[in-house]
């Protein structure tokens, strides 16, 4: 069976923009994932850890005979392969990919939480996902395209 998914990309740590593009490249790369769709790149000021560069941040659309955790577990191998680290979190990083949506899946384990948890507050990530979906639901909050217009004020742009 093949699920529609949808990818958080984002990067601040030598050569976002590269990281970023190699990232999609390994995601469509991974057996049981097929690139549908990657948003432009957009330029971001970092939310919630202040004292660090601009990201690079982008969203994909995927179809995946994946269940989510095996996703979850191929997107942490991509993060792992371009060096990932976590001294503490929020901290800056070469590349962070997250599971936004699975399908219209609800999750809620320690592990993993579908829709994400924070997506609809972050225009880091509903600008691009509004760009390749406006019409996806975010959970119960609606479409990507209305919850986008009201994160549209935090910084973010077209490089
Ligand atoms: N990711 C975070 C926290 N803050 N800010 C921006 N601009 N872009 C991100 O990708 C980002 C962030 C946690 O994953
Ligand atoms: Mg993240
Ligand atoms: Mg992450």
């Amino acid at each position: 069976m093949k699920h529609q998914a949808f990818i958080a990309l984002g990067s601040n740590l030598n050569n976002p923009q590269a990281q970023i593009e190699q990232a999609l490249h390994s995601i469509a790369n991974t057996p049981k994932i097929k690139l549908i769709k990657a948003s432009s790149l957009y330029k971001t000021v970092p939310i919630g850890y202040d004292n660090q560069p601009d990201f690079m941040n982008a969203v994909a659309e995927i179809e995946t005979e994946l269940t989510p955790l095996a996703l979850l577990h191929a997107i942490l191998d991509i993060e792992n392969q371009h060096g990932r680290e976590r001294p503490f979190p929020n901290a800056p990083r070469v590349l962070d990919l997250d599971v936004l949506l699975y399908e219209n899946f609800v999750i809620n384990t320690p592990e993993l939480t579908i829709p994400h948890p924070r997506m609809h507050l972050r225009g880091f990530v509903m600008l691009p996902l509004a760009e390749i979906a406006p019409k996806i639901n975010i959970g119960n909050h609606g479409y990507a395209d209305v919850v986008a217009a009201k994160c549209d004020n935090q910084g973010v742009s077209k490089p």
